[in-house]
C-alpha cells in the first residue's frame, strides 16, 4: 500500500529537478505541478490527478484546452488536459463513487523523470491503493502513468493488479484537444464503426466522418489504431494501442452552462477524443497480470 508521506516541493526540486528543463511549483494551495521546458515542447503536468494540463511544441500552439473557469483544487478534476479516468469509466452504479474513477483526483507519486539523448523528456508517476482507495474499490494495484514529451506527446497507462482476485477496469485517456471552432472540425477514421450515443442512448453506425452541429456524446467501439482530427489547415493524428473504443464529446451550450466550470463558449475552442477501453472492450486483468493502454499525439 502506498504509504502516505507526501512528497514536498523541497523533495520534488530535490529528486527530480533538472536545470532550465524541469522545474516544480504549487500553482494552488497543496497542489503541486512540474513544469517542463525543453527545445522540444513544454508542458505542465499536476501531480493531482498526474493530470498533464498544457503541451505546446516548439514552434506550435498548445495541443489541450483547458477551461478558464476550471479550479485547480485538491478532490475536484481540472476542467481540461488528459483527466484519467480509471478504475471505471462514466458514472459508477453506485451514487457515492465518483464519475470517471479516482485517478483523476488522487495525489500521484512522481517516480522519474529524465531529459533523454533525443532531446525528449520522460516523466512517469504512479499510484497505488491506500486507505481512500480501499473505501472505493477494494484491490491492491499499481498503476503507472508515462509521458514522452517531444515534438509528439505519448502516454502509456499500465495497470497491474497485485490482488488475489481477477479485476474488471474500464478506462478512458479523456483528452480535451484545443480547435480553433468546433463547427469546422471534424474526425477521420471512425466511418463504419458501430456507436451508442449517450444523449439519445442509441446504437449506431458512423456514416463517414464526425461532424459537430450540438451536444455530441458517443462512445465508438471497434475503432481503428489511427484516428485524425481536422481543424481547418491543422490536424491531429492520434495513434493508440491496446485500445479498441473511443469517446466523442462536446458539450455545447447548455451541458456547458451545467458543467459549472466550463467558460461560456468555451465549447466552441475544444472537443475530446478519448483512447479508451469501456463497454464491451472493458477488460478483466487476472492477478499478476499487466495491461497497458498508450496514445501518441502528432500534429500536422
Ligand atoms: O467522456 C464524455 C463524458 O462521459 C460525458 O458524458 C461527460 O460526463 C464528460 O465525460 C465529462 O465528465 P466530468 O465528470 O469530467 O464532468
Amino acid at each position: 500500500m502506498q504509504s502516505e508521506s507526501r512528497q514536498t516541493l523541497e523533495m520534488l526540486r530535490k529528486e527530480f529537478a533538472i536545470g532550465g528543463v524541469i522545474g516544480f511549483d504549487a500553482i494552488a494551495e497543496d497542489y503541486p505541478v512540474m513544469a517542463i521546458t525543453s527545445p522540444l515542447c513544454s508542458a505542465k503536468i499536476a501531480l493531482r490527478g498526474g493530470h498533464i494540463y498544457a503541451f505546446v511544441p516548439a514552434g506550435g500552439e498548445d495541443l489541450l484546452f483547458v477551461s478558464k473557469d476550471t479550479v485547480f483544487a485538491p478532490g475536484k478534476a481540472i476542467r481540461g488536459g488528459i483527466p484519467v479516468c480509471w478504475p471505471w469509466f462514466g458514472a459508477h452504479p453506485e451514487k457515492n463513487k465518483p464519475s470517471h474513477g479516482f485517478a483523476r483526483t488522487a495525489l500521484w507519486k512522481l517516480k522519474k523523470s529524465e531529459l533523454l539523448d533525443d532531446g525528449s523528456v520522460g516523466v512517469v508517476l504512479s499510484l497505488e491503493e491506500n486507505e481512500a482507495t480501499k473505501q472505493l474499490w477494494p484491490y491492491d494495484f499499481d498503476l503507472e502513468l508515462s509521458f514522452k514529451l517531444a515534438e509528439t506527446l505519448s502516454i502509456y497507462l499500465k495497470t497491474t493488479n497485485r490482488a488475489d482476485t481477477p479485476m474488471a477496469i474500464s478506462q478512458a485517456l479523456h483528452t480535451y484537444f484545443s480547435v480553433s471552432d468546433i463547427a469546422s472540425v471534424w474526425i477521420e477514421g471512425l466511418d463504419g464503426c458501430r456507436y451508442l450515443d449517450t444523449l439519445a442512448d442509441v446504437e449506431g453506425t458512423q456514416a463517414g466522418s464526425v461532424v459537430f452541429e450540438g451536444e455530441f456524446d458517443r462512445i465508438y467501439s471497434g475503432v481503428p489504431k489511427r484516428l485524425i482530427i481536422h481543424d481547418k489547415g491543422r490536424k491531429i493524428v492520434i495513434a493508440s494501442e491496446q485500445s479498441g473504443s473511443s469517446i466523442v464529446w462536446n458539450p455545447w451550450i447548455e451541458k456547458s452552462r451545467r458543467l459549472g466550470d466550463m467558460e461560456p463558449e468555451g465549447y466552441r475552442r475544444m472537443v475530446c477524443l478519448e483512447s479508451a477501453n469501456v463497454l464491451d472492450d472493458a477488460f478483466s486483468l487476472q492477478p499478476g497480470e499487466s495491461r497497458t493502454l498508450s496514445v501518441t499525439y502528432m500534429i500536422g
